[in-house]
C-alpha cells in the first residue's frame, strides 16, 4: 500500500483551487478529483488521477453517482491505527485518505433565482456525495483534513505536515466548520421542501409545518414564515392571515392564558398589544358598575369565557385597541359577540363554536385572524433566537406560577385571602409574558393596571399606578352616566372618557381649544370636569389591590407609590439592599408582603 498522502478535491466553487493543488503536489501528496475539479487542476498542467482510478468504477447517473464508493469512503473514514481497519484495507487494497477538500452544489443560490427553478431542478442541486464527503472527513478529523471553505486553503499549506497538537487543533475546527457547513445545507434544503409539500398552500398529505407571514415586523420586511421542523405546526389559521407581530402577540397570549386557567382552574383570557398584555383575567363574575364600565351591561349574564375577556378588554380599553386576543377555551357565540363588536386584530383559541366561528370570520371583511392552537402542544425546553445574525439560547421560562409562590411573608402583617392570592397570580403570570422591566396591579381577578417596557421600575410603578387610576376613575357615578350623544362609537367613547378621567381637556388653558370643542361635541349636555375633590374620595375607596413586580423594588418610592393605588398586598422577588426598606415603607401602609424569589423578565 502507497505510504504516499493522498487527497481528494471534489469542489463545486473553484476558487483557490489551483493554488491549493500547487501547494499539495509541492508537499509531495497524491491528487484525486471528481470530473470537473480533476479537469480544472489537469487544464493548468498539474498532476491529478480521477477518483475513477480508486474506485475502478466511471463517474455514473450524469454525476449523481461521483465519489460515492468504499475506495473513498473506506480510505476515509479508517482508523489507521486500529489493526482491524489496516486489515480491512489491506483486504479490499484501499489506501487511506489524509485530506479532503469539498464544497457543496449551490443549493440556496439555485432556489433563490428569479424565476424560481422546477422542483426538478432543484433537486439535481441536492448534493449527496460532497455532503457525505464532508461528514466522513469531518468524523475522522482526529487523522483526516477536511477542508470546506476556500479560506482556510493558505492557512492549511502552512500547517500541514506539522504534528501534534496544533495541528490536531486546526483540524478540530475544519471538522467544526465542515458539519456546520453541512447542518445550514440541510436547513435551505428542509426550509424548500417544507416550503414544497408541507406548507398551508402545498400540503397534499395534509401535514403542515410552515405557513407564510403577511409580512416581518414591518410591511418592508418580506419574505417571513413561521414554521417548525418536528411534528405538525400547533397553530393553524382558520381565518384571515397573520402578520408577524399577530403571532409574537398571539403565542405569549396564549402561553398566558392556558397558564392561567392551569393556574387558577377558572377560563382565561388577554388582551395583547405589542408583546405585552393590555389586560388579562380569569372568569370572576362582573359587579353591575364593571359591566358598564366594560361595556357589556347590555348582555345580561356572561359566560365565563366572555366574562374573563370582557375584564381583559375593560383593563384599559385604550390600549386595547386593536388588539391581539388569547383565550385558554373553546371560544363560545357570546364572546366572539364581544370580540366581535370590539376593533381587534385577531384571536387565539383551542377552538370556536361554529356560531363563534361564523361571527369572527366575517369581522373585518373576512380578515380577521382567527388562529387555532393545539392544547396538547407542549413547546421545546430550549428556545433559540436570532438577533442581529447571533443566535442565542436558553432554557424556555418554564417556573409554574400558582399561589404557592406567595407563601413566604416577609411583613409585619401576614394575611392574604383566597382573593388576593388568585389576583397575585394574576398580575404575577401576566408579568411573565410582559416586556420588562413591568410592575402590575391586580383585582377580582383581573390587571388593572401594567406598565411594561420600563427601564426604570419606577416609571414601571408609576405608569401601571395611572392605569389603575384612570381605570377605577371610569368606573365613578358620574364618568358611568355621561350623556354622550346617540350613535357615538365604542372607541370614541373610550377616547373620550379617558379625557374626561385624565382631565385633559379641563381648565382655562384648554378653553375654546379645538380639543376641547371636539370632545366637546360627543354630548348633548357637556359634562363639568371631575373635581380633585370628587377624585380624591373616590381614590379613597379603591382597597384590596395587588401588586407584582417583575424583580426587585430598588427603593421604598415604588412602594409609597402602590400604597397611593389601592394597594394592600405585594409581591416582588427579594435582593435589593433596600429590602428591609421597602419592606419598613408597606408596614407603614399596612400592606402585606410576599417574597417570591423569582425574577421574571421577559424579552
Ligand atoms: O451528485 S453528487 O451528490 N454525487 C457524488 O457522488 C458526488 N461527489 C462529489 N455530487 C457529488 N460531489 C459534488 O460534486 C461535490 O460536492 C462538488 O460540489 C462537486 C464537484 O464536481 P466536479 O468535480 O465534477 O466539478
Amino acid at each position: 500500500m502507497s505510504s504516499q498522502p493522498t487527497a481528494i478535491l471534489s469542489v463545486y466553487d473553484k476558487t483557490g483551487l489551483l493554488d491549493l493543488a500547487r501547494g499539495l503536489a509541492a508537499k509531495g501528496v497524491r491528487l484525486l478529483g471528481s470530473g470537473g475539479t480533476a479537469k480544472m487542476v489537469r487544464e493548468a498542467g498539474l498532476e491529478i488521477g480521477d477518483v475513477s482510478d480508486i474506485t475502478k468504477a466511471p463517474e455514473m447517473l450524469g454525476g449523481r453517482v461521483k465519489t460515492l464508493h468504499p475506495a473513498v469512503h473506506g480510505g476515509i473514514l479508517a482508523q489507521t491505527g486500529k489493526e482491524s481497519d489496516r486489515k480491512d484495507l489491506e483486504v479490499q487494497g484501499i489506501a487511506p485518505i489524509d485530506i479532503v477538500v469539498c464544497n457543496l452544489y449551490p443549493f440556496e443560490e439555485t432556489i433563490a433565482r428569479d424565476p424560481a427553478p422546477t422542483l426538478a431542478q432543484a433537486v439535481e442541486e441536492v448534493d449527496i456525495g460532497g455532503v457525505t464527503l464532508l461528514r466522513a472527513a469531518a468524523k475522522n478529523h482526529e487523522r483526516v483534513w477536511i477542508l470546506s471553505d476556500p479560506k482556510d486553503y493558505a492557512k492549511f499549506l502552512e500547517e500541514y505536515g506539522s504534528q501534534g497538537e496544533k495541528a490536531q487543533a486546526s483540524r478540530n475546527l475544519l471538522a467544526l466548520k465542515a458539519f456546520s457547513h453541512t447542518a445550514k445545507y440541510d436547513e435551505a434544503i428542509s426550509d424548500y421542501f417544507r416550503k414544497q409539500y408541507a406548507s398551508v398552500a402545498s400540503s397534499s398529505a395534509g401535514v403542515v409545518q410552515q405557513f407564510p407571514l403577511r409580512y416581518g415586523a414591518n410591511p418592508h420586511q418580506k419574505p417571513a414564515q413561521a414554521f417548525v421542523t418536528e411534528g405538525e405546526m400547533p397553530v393553524k389559521a382558520l381565518a384571515g392571515s397573520p402578520g408577524y407581530i399577530n403571532l409574537l402577540d398571539g403565542l405569549n397570549a396564549w402561553a398566558l392564558v392556558k397558564e392561567l386557567a392551569q393556574s387558577t382552574g377558572l377560563p382565561a383570557a388577554a388582551s395583547f398589544k405589542h408583546v405585552s398584555p393590555a389586560g388579562a383575567a380569569v372568569a370572576v363574575p362582573l359587579s353591575e358598575v364593571e359591566a358598564k364600565a366594560y361595556f357589556v351591561d347590555d348582555l345580561g349574564e356572561l359566560s365565563p369565557l366572555a366574562t374573563a375577556y370582557s375584564r381583559a378588554r375593560g383593563a384599559d380599553r385604550m390600549s386595547s385597541f386593536g388588539d391581539f386576543i388569547g383565550l385558554s377555551h373553546v371560544c363560545d357565540a357570546q364572546t366572539a359577540r364581544i370580540i366581535g363588536r370590539e376593533v381587534s386584530d385577531g384571536v387565539i383559541a383551542p377552538g370556536y363554536e361554529p356560531e363563534a366561528f361564523e361571527i369572527l370570520s366575517k369581522k373585518k371583511g373576512g380578515k380577521y385572524c382567527v388562529l387555532q392552537i393545539d392544547p396538547a402542544y407542549e413547546p421545546s425546553l430550549v428556545e433559540t433566537r436570532q438577533v442581529y445574525g447571533i443566535s442565542m439560547q436558553q432554557r424556555r421560562n418554564d417556573a409554574v406560577i400558582d399561589k404557592s409562590l406567595f407563601s413566604n411573608v416577609v411583613s409585619a402583617k401576614k394575611d392574604i385571602p383566597e382573593s388576593a392570592l388568585l389576583d397575585l397570580t394574576v398580575a404575577t403570570l401576566a408579568l411573565k409574558y410582559t416586556q420588562s422591566n413591568s410592575v402590575c396591579y391586580a383585582l377580582h381577578g383581573q390587571v388593572i393596571g401594567l406598565g411594561a417596557g420600563q427601564q426604570s421600575r419606577i416609571h414601571c410603578t408609576r405608569l401601571a399606578g395611572s392605569k389603575v387610576d384612570n381605570w377605577w376613575l371610569r368606573q365613578h357615578p358620574r364618568t358611568l352616566s355621561l350623556p354622550f350623544k346617540k350613535g357615538t362609537k365604542r372607541p370614541e367613547k373610550s377616547n373620550v372618557i379617558d379625557l374626561f378621567v385624565e382631565g385633559t381637556v379641563e381648565g382655562p388653558l384648554m378653553k375654546d381649544t379645538q380639543e376641547r370643542k371636539e370632545w366637546e361635541a360627543y354630548f348633548d349636555e357637556v359634562p363639568a370636569g371631575l373635581t380633585e375633590q370628587e377624585k380624591l374620595e373616590h381614590a379613597k375607596a379603591l382597597t384590596g389591590v395587588v401588586c407584582a413586580s417583575d424583580a426587585f423594588f430598588p427603593f421604598p418610592d415604588n412602594v409609597h407609590r402602590a400604597a397611593r393605588s389601592g394597594t394592600s398586598y405585594i409581591a416582588a422577588p427579594g435582593g435589593s439592599v433596600m429590602d428591609d426598606a421597602c419592606i419598613q415603607a408597606a408596614d407603614g401602609h399596612g400592606i402585606v408582603v410576599a417574597r417570591t424569589s423569582l425574577r421574571l423578565f421577559h424579552h
